[in-house]
Formats: structure tokens, C-alpha cells, sequence
């Protein structure tokens, strides 16, 4: 079949000029011979990036569960669809067939149904990583109620403000969670997010920890008795092509976070076709995506995407460190995974323990290994692909963000060569284009800058729910006539593109620009560092100078810091040029993340310039309690 799966470089040297040339006939063919429609569209394309509005697939009606479930029944009814992995690894993993799934979206979205859900209405999922969370997402989507999941390790305060966002009339959530050996009183923080929401009208509990908990009367009620008693058919709602499929939110730099709204037809293409191709999926593969579907990476490639090319995506409830940090490896082995996709963090946190607990389990299944979230270091790099990957899983080091839908700049698997800490080339459909900061485009090879698209693909964001206004301003507004992703990245003499960070983490020393990357990735170079993320910090001659703030690896042997501090800047001399070397190191137990694994350089940078009344809102963090651990220890 054309097109749809890529298998060789000139092929894809084919397809993506093709894809260039003619978007609309590329997506059109795309769309007509890979998916089911219950109408097709009238006009393809209309976009003008001035106003911000983007149309994809105009006139066509559809319903995206249709194409991740119904229509894989005849032939993948009995294929498992969702293999869920508990917490617990002596709990028994849970394989639901396609025909399975079927029936319980079906039973949920006429739950959702009988407690007045209705097409366009807002459900909020705050559900730890149990199958009801999928299936709930795809509840709402049956019926075209617009789901917006809220990651479940979120507090209350960061769900509450997300509820009333986007006047949510339902919650869905849990009795609690597992996580390692520890439980989470979800409906607590429900209970406390609800005190500030006068929109919600109901609370479903999916039962999973069996912990006492309070059900309000009137509001609250038990998920599995609703479920039990219904039927497990339910006709699909007709959507319309450009109707609001979820809203995702995502985290700005200042003010309250972005819904970012996805919408139906386009990105259940473009989604599907990615996921086709970056992992190069085949029938029977099984699929492993460690994210959780609180994350735009969920949404696209632990349900959407895979379920949509009818493949086995796996949905693992735990930690990669309980009961040990073997536990990922474990998975793969128990499920013969072959695609494998994770984050540097992730990544760099299991390379702090060596290779032991790597060796010790039968990876021979993997075929591919992919990264996501932020730049991967070489180090990491190398680690994943000779220690995991045996040298013979290639990487895709994926580039993409919740406003992108979907993978934008990715190799493919035994498709592209692959280059440490590289993205290499865009995926097809995609127009990179790399701009100085007065707003040209760097033309030819060679040439760093600001990234931005050029052109729309199927799966852009539409807009931010409620706030037109402020989508316009921060995505269209830097550039003339281009989306600007915030990142910065470079272009190499073959055309291969290396992202260097987000824009606002660039530092310029005695005037030149320092991408965070390609710094952070000198240092994890050294044999005893296993994360490092520096900022800037003001500086009477250079403007800014350097603050680097480095984790350990737990080796057990003590190291003389002075010492270290040297090769450090040994190593960046080396690598970078003493330009780029650290006025400031401060070595620490951890790093501020985010809840989804990324540094947050933001609070750094103020602990580091000396602004610690500023520091924001810490508690989303993953790890709160190192802010004050870094202050104290500040230099
Ligand atoms: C999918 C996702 C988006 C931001 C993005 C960039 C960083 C993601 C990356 C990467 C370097 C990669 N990022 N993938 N940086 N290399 N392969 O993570 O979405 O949570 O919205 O984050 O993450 O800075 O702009 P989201």
C-alpha cells in the first residue's frame, strides 16, 4: 500500500518530497485507504497561521474509536489490545482483546451517558495507570465528550485550577493508587480539589486499592456496579473532522497552564501514521511505551496510535525501580516487547545502577528503542543502544511536543542511520525551518537557531481552550507565517537536526549563545556523573556566567570534589571550549523534575542568581523536597 509504511532511506527521500510538494494529496491518500470515515471531507487543507486557524480533512465525519477498536474486530478481535502490567509484578499482567476493549468502552461510554454526558461536554480523568484509564478515554470519545486527563500524581491545587480551566461536569478517578510499595489517596485529593469546583456534578470511583474512602453523597458513585449493569453496545457519535477530540494541559513558562485542544480527524492520522512508521510497527509486535497517558506522549502512542494500526500496546501501572531498578528489563523479557519507548530521564536514572540488572533478562525481543521528553546525552545515548540495545536496536531519539500531536522530527528505524544525540531528519509532512533571531530563516546546512514550522501537519494543537488570544501570541507570533516550537536546534552538513533545548534555557556568555544540550552532555560524559543541568547567572564581565549543579552515580567509592570539579571543566574545555566552562559547581542529590521527567532549569536558574522568593509554584514537582536541599547547599 502507498506510502503508508516506509522501509528503505530512498523511500523515505520519496515520500517526504512528495509529502513537501503535494501535502494535500499525500495526507488525502493517507487518510482515504488507512482509515474508516462515515463521510469523507470536501476540502483537505485550509490554514492561515496569521490568524491562527487550521482545518484538516474539512466536512469529513468520523469517530476515532470506530478506527482504534470497531473496525479491527473481524480480524484482531481475539489479538490483545491493551496488556496491562500491575504495580505489583506477582499480580497477574491482564491482556484485553480488541473485542474485550470493545465491550468495556462500550459499557463506559453508556455509564457516561446515563449520568448526562453529552457530546462536547468536559470529563476530567485523574486515574492512575490502571486499563479504566484507557478505557475511560476512549468512553469519551465514543460519545464525543471532549476528555481531559490530569496526570495522577498532580495535587490538588494543580487539579482544581485544570477542572475549572475548562468546566469540567465529571471527574473520573480512583479510590487510590499504587506506586512501588507505596499507595496514593487519590479521592482525597479529589475531595479537596472539588472544595474550589462548583462545575462538577459527578465523581466516578473505579475501585483499586480497596482504601475506605468518603463518597459524597449525591455526587459520588462506584464505577464497577455502573459498569456491570451496562450494555455493552453503544453506537458511536458522528464527529465532525475539526470537533475537539481532548484537551491536554501543558505547562508554560509564566501564567496558568495551556489547554492545548487536539482534534478528531487530524490527529488520529497523523498519529496513527507516526506511530506506524517511527517504530516501525508490524502485526503481532509487541509495544511498550513507559509514559504515562497524563502525557501527550500517552495519549498519541500508549493509546491512539498503536490502537489505531490494531497493534498490543502494553499499560504498565508501576515504577521503574520497584521492586528494582531490573523491573523495565523484567517487563520486556516477561512480554517479549520489541518497540521500546522512553525518556532520558528515565534512562539515566537506570544507567546510575550499571549493568547488572540490565544483563541479568533476555532483551533479545527489542528491535526498536525510542527516547522522548528532552534531549538525550551522549552518554545515555550510548548506554541505551550498546547496553540495551545490544548495539543492534537502533534509536529514535524523537523530537515533538503536547502542541505537535505527535513525532515531528524522529529517525526511522533501520530506515535512518542514527547519530548520537541527534533527531535527525523530520517525518514526513513536516517543514522545519531554522530562524536567526531577527526573524530570517537560516537557509543550507550547518546553521543553528530557533525551530519552527513552516507548514501545517494534520495533528497541530487548534488552539488554547478558552484563549484564543494567548495560542496566537505564543506560537505565531515570533515568527511571520511559522509555528515556533520554543526550542532551539541546529542542522548539521548532512541536514540532520540536533535539538539544543528550550530557547528560554539559552544563556549567552560574553556574547555568545550556549545551547543547556550540548553542555549538560560534555559533562555526563565524566564516568562518575550521572545528571548535570546548568543555568545562568549574572556576571559583572561575561554578562552571564555558569552555574552547573551535578548528581553522582552511586558508586560507593568517594571522590574528591575539587578533583571532580577540575575534569569537569576539563571535559567542557575539551568538548565545547573554555567559553562554555562552569564558574559554579554545585554537586546535589537530585534535580528539580517535572512530573513527566524533564529538569526544571527555571527554579535552578533562580537558586543560582539568587532569587528565592520568586520561585513559583514547586509543588507539581516530582521531587519538591530538593528545591530546599539546593538552597541550602548553594554557592
Ligand atoms: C512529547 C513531549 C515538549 C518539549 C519540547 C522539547 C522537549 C521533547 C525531545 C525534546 C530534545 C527530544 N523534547 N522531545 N528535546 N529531544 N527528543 O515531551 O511533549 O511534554 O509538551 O514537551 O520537550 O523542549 O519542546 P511536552
Amino acid at each position: 500500500m502507498s506510502n503508508y509504511h516506509i522501509k528503505h532511506l530512498e523511500e523515505y527521500y520519496q515520500v517526504y518530497r512528495k509529502s513537501i510538494r503535494e501535502p494535500e494529496n499525500f495526507w488525502e491518500e493517507i487518510a482515504e485507504e488507512h482509515f474508516i470515515w462515515r463521510k469523507k471531507w470536501d476540502k483537505v487543507l485550509e490554514w492561515d497561521f496569521s490568524k491562527p486557524e487550521i482545518k484538516w480533512f474539512q466536512g469529513a465525519k468520523l469517530n476515532i474509536t470506530e478506527n482504534c477498536i470497531d473496525r479491527h474486530l473481524a480480524t484482531r478481535g481475539d489479538k490483545t489490545a491493551i496488556l496491562f502490567e500491575p504495580n505489583n509484578p506477582n499480580e497477574k499482567a491482564e491482556h484485553i482483546s480488541y473485542k474485550k476493549l470493545y465491550e468495556r468502552v462500550n459499557q463506559f461510554a453508556n455509564v457516561l451517558k446515563e449520568n448526562g454526558i453529552q457530546k462536547g461536554d468536559r470529563v476530567c480523568i485523574y486515574v492512575p495507570m490502571i486499563p479504566e484509564l484507557a478505557i475511560a478515554t476512549l468512553a469519551c470519545a465514543r460519545i464525543g465528550a471532549i476528555h481531559s486527563v490530569v496526570f495522577a500524581g498532580f495535587s490538588s491545587t494543580a487539579l482544581s485550577t485544570r477542572i475549572n480551566d475548562s468546566d469540567c461536569k465529571m471527574v473520573i478517578t480512583a479510590d487510590g493508587s499504587f506506586r512501588g510499595n507505596k499507595t496514593i489517596d487519590l479521592k482525597g485529593i479529589v475531595d479537596d480539589a472539588l472544595e474550589s469546583c462548583s462545575c462538577v456534578e459527578t465523581v466516578l470511583v473505579a475501585k483499586r486499592i480497596n482504601s475506605d474512602i468518603n463518597m459524597k453523597e449525591g455526587r459520588d458513585k462506584w464505577l464497577q456496579p455502573l459498569l456491570d449493569s451496562a450494555s455493552k453496545q453503544c453506537k458511536a457519535t458522528v464527529m465532525d473532522a475539526e470537533d475537539p477530540l481532548f484537551i491536554l494541559y501543558t505547562s508554560g513558562s509564566t501564567g496558568k497552564p495551556k489547554g492545548m485542544v487536539h482534534t478528531t480527524a487530524g490527529y488520529m492520522v497523523y498519529t496513527a501514521y507516526t506511530f506506524k512508521n517511527a517504530f516501525q510497527y508490524k502485526e503481532n509486535d509487541v509495544y511498550w511505551c513507559t509514559a504515562d497517558i497524563g502525557w501527550i506522549t500517552g495519549h498519541s502512542y500508549i493509546v491512539y496510535g498503536p490502537l489505531a494500526n490494531g497493534a498490543t500496546t502494553v499499560l504498565f501501572e508501576g515504577a521503574p525501580s520497584y521492586p528494582d531498578f531490573g523491573r523495565f528489563w523484567n517487563i520486556v523479557e516477561k512480554h517479549k516487547v520489541n518497540q521500546f519507548y522512553t525518556a532520558p530521564t528515565a534512562i539515566r536514572a537506570l544507567a546510575k545502577h550499571g549493568t547488572e540488572l540490565v544483563d541479568k533478562y533476555d532483551l533479545s525481543s527489542l528491535k526498536v528503542l525510542g527516547s522522548v521528553g528532552e534531549p538525550i546525552n551522549e552518554e545515555a545515548w550510548h548506554w541505551y543502544n550498546d547496553i540495551v540495545g545490544k548495539g543492534k536496536s537502533p534509536i529514535i531519539d524523537s523530537w515533538w511536543q503536547t502542541e505537535t500531536g505527535g513525532i515531528m522530527i524522529t529517525p526511522i528505524p533501520y530506515v535512518t542511520p542514527t547519530k548520537p544525540t541527534y533527531a535527525t531528519l523530520p517525518f514526513i509532512g513536516i517543514q522545519p525551518a531554522l530562524m536567526d533571531e531577527t526573524g530570517n530563516e537560516l537557509k543550507g546546512n550547518q546553521v543553528e537557531g530557533r525551530l519552527c514550522i513552516k507548514y501545517p501537519w494534520p495533528s497541530i494543537a487548534r488552539t488554547i481552550w478558552g484563549n484564543h488570544q494567548r495560542y496566537k501570541e505564543t506560537y505565531f507570533s515570533a515568527f511571520e507565517n511559522k509555528y515556533f516550537t520554543g526550542d532551539g536546534a541546529l542542522r548539521d552538513e548532512v541536514g540532520y537536526y540536533r535539538i539544543t533545548g528550550r530557547v528560554d534555557d539559552v544563556i549567552i556568555v560574553s556574547g555568545h549563545n550556549l545551547g543547556t544540550a550540548p553542555i549538560e552532555d560534555a559533562i555526563n560524559e565524566h564516568p562518575a556523573v550521572a545528571e548535570s543541568a546548568i543555568v545562568g547567572f549574572p556576571h559583572d564581565v561575561k554578562g552571564s556566567a555558569l552555574y552547573g549543579y551535578i548528581t553522582l552515580k552511586e558508586t560507593g567509592e568517594s571522590r574528591n570534589h575539587d578533583n571532580l570539579k577540575k575534569e569537569v571543566n576539563q571535559l567542557i574545555s575539551d568538548r565545547i571550549g573554555p567559553i562554555a566552562k562552569l564558574d559554579k559547581i554545585q554537586f546535589t542529590e537530585g534535580l528539580p523534575k517535572t512530573r513527566s521527567g524533564k529538569i526544571m532549569r527555571r527554579i535552578l536558574r533562580k537558586i543560582a542568581s539568587n532569587d528565592l522568593n520568586n520561585l513559583g509554584d514547586v509543588s507539581t514537582l516530582l521531587n519538591p523536597e530538593i528545591v530546599e536541599n539546593i538552597i541550602k547547599n548553594k554557592l
